[in-house]
């Protein structure tokens, strides 16, 4: 069997599902887990945040998690993706509205595929982000520095988890955001 490694996830969703509001989409998500082989250590608040980019949808209830899997980090995405599914989430917008939004953000100190790729992707230009897609995972999740919506919920489960490839722990990070950004995420 494998080693027991430590996930972290970031849920989010900003449209309502067959079983209610967001957080309750979030709640009934979170619930899933067991069934999958999947242990939730630790769930943060929920936070009501504005939509990314702004005005391209309703406001998102966020937040992350601290899962511990005896598998690998594809085979949690696939478990991801099944969950999403049976809340009605459909790929067709990359950023704008979903019901279940389930992200891997980090397999222990793991980073996927390689630190080259990992940089290409970090670096990627904002005008490329919303075109470019990468088919494949990347780990840690390449956008997480720079978002306290995935922050500010991270710190609640795991602040003194610290990114492979910059270096810093989530608090830090969260302290090198803008003020303006922290304070948009509010607890529900
Ligand atoms: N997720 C997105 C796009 N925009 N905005 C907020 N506030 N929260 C999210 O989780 C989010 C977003 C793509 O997954
Ligand atoms: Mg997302
Ligand atoms: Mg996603």
């Amino acid at each position: 069997m494998q080693d027991i490694q430590q996930f972290l996830i970031a849920l989010g969703g900003n449209l309502p599902s067959e079983v209610g509001d967001p957080a309750q989409t979030l709640n009934a998500a979170l619930a899933e887990f067991l069934q999958s082989g999947v242990a939730v250590e630790t769930v943060s608040r929920f936070y009501r945040t504005p939509c990314f980019p702004k005005g391209a949808g309703p406001d998102y209830v966020n937040a992350a998690a601290r899962l511990r899997f005896a598998g690998t980090a594809e085979a949690l995405l696939r478990v991801l993706h099944e969950i999403e599914a049976h809340y009605g989430r459909e790929r067709i917008e990359r950023w704008g509205r979903r019901t279940l939004d389930l992200d891997l953000i980090a397999a222990g100190d793991t980073v996927v595929p390689d630190a080259e790729t990992h940089a290409a992707w970090r670096s990627l230009p904002p005008d490329q982000q919303a075109l470019n897609a990468p088919d494949h995972l990347i780990l840690p999740h390449p956008r997480l520095q720079e978002r306290a919506f995935v922050l500010v919920p991270l710190a609640d489960v795991a602040p003194e988890w610290r990114h492979p490839v910059l270096g810093l722990t989530v608090s830090e990070m969260l302290e090198a955001l803008p003020d303006k950004d922290i304070s948009e995420v509010r607890p529900l």
